[in-house]
């Protein structure tokens, strides 16, 4: 059987880019998302054994159930890439809003968390594993405007940090990414599909594309055993910080 990769928002970007380059490396894949037929199309584009886990990772029953649901020779997770996540809104804290707040938190925090409680188990018990979460510049570096999503990424690089704390005894790899900007629906999203807005902020220089961190993965995940690269910032060539992007406009 081949290793087992298992991606959670997998439906696009980072997470389909790195879809395609572990099926490459010969993994079969655990793909989650939430939206079935982007799914269901990437499935149709790899090579390699496939499984598709449809659920939203905020919900907890809906996490329990669907890794509840995996076949037994699909329960033997060698990697984990904690993926999901988005921003919501690029507002003031005392203009957030409660559903952005929240979308943001459970998405990015309580998602990994919840995902991460129903692989770890397993990964104890092989007494081998390895999880990568994508944190981003901004767990780094809390920008204008960006307070909750900010404070998301920040969970993030903390998790990395005690995770890797709490399972360095069981053998368990864990790497923490954390890229700047990289055009993908990232910022579709975030400003809830107002593209003109979107689209600026990847104008003037040359992003990442989502491949480019899936390229970086691809490599963290092929590292020998007694190598861990534990936490990588990457970056366009063009951006020097969270706010600082060389534009020529
Ligand atoms: C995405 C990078 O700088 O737009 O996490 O927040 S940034």
């Amino acid at each position: 059987m081949n290793k087992i990769a298992c991606i959670t928002g997998a439906s696009s970007g980072i997470g389909w880019a790195t879809s395609k380059a572990l099926a490459n490396l010969g993994y079969a894949l655990i793909l989650c998302g939430r939206r079935r037929e982007r799914l269901e199309e990437l499935q149709s584009s790899i090579s390699s054994p496939t499984i598709l886990l449809t659920f939203d990772v905020r919900n907890w029953s809906e996490v329990e159930s669907a890794f509840s649901s995996l076949p037994n020779e699909w329960k033997n997770i060698d990697v984990l890439i904690n993926n999901a996540g988005n921003a919501h809104g690029l507002s003031a804290i005392q203009d957030g809003a409660l559903e952005d707040w929240d979308a943001m938190m459970l998405g990015n925090v309580n998602g990994l968390l919840y995902v991460s409680k129903m692989v770890i188990p397993e990964m104890i018990r092989r007494q081998m594993g390895h999880i990568i979460n994508l944190s981003s510049i901004a767990g780094k570096q809390t920008y204008a405007n960006g307070n909750v999503y900010c404070a998301s990424k920040a969970a993030v690089e903390a998790l990395s940090q005690g995770m890797r704390i709490d399972l360095n005894t069981f053998n368990i790899k864990v790497s923490n990414i954390a890229p700047g900007a990289v055009n993908t629906e990232f910022s579709s999203v975030r400003f809830k599909g107002d593209m003109e807005r979107a689209n600026s902020v990847y104008q003037g220089f040359t992003p990442l594309v989502a491949e480019d961190v899936a390229d970086l993965i691809a490599y963290i995940v092929s590292c020998p055993s007694h190598v861990n690269i534990a936490d990588v910032t990457i970056l366009p060539t063009a951006q020097a910080s969270a706010t600082q992007i060389k534009k020529d406009l």
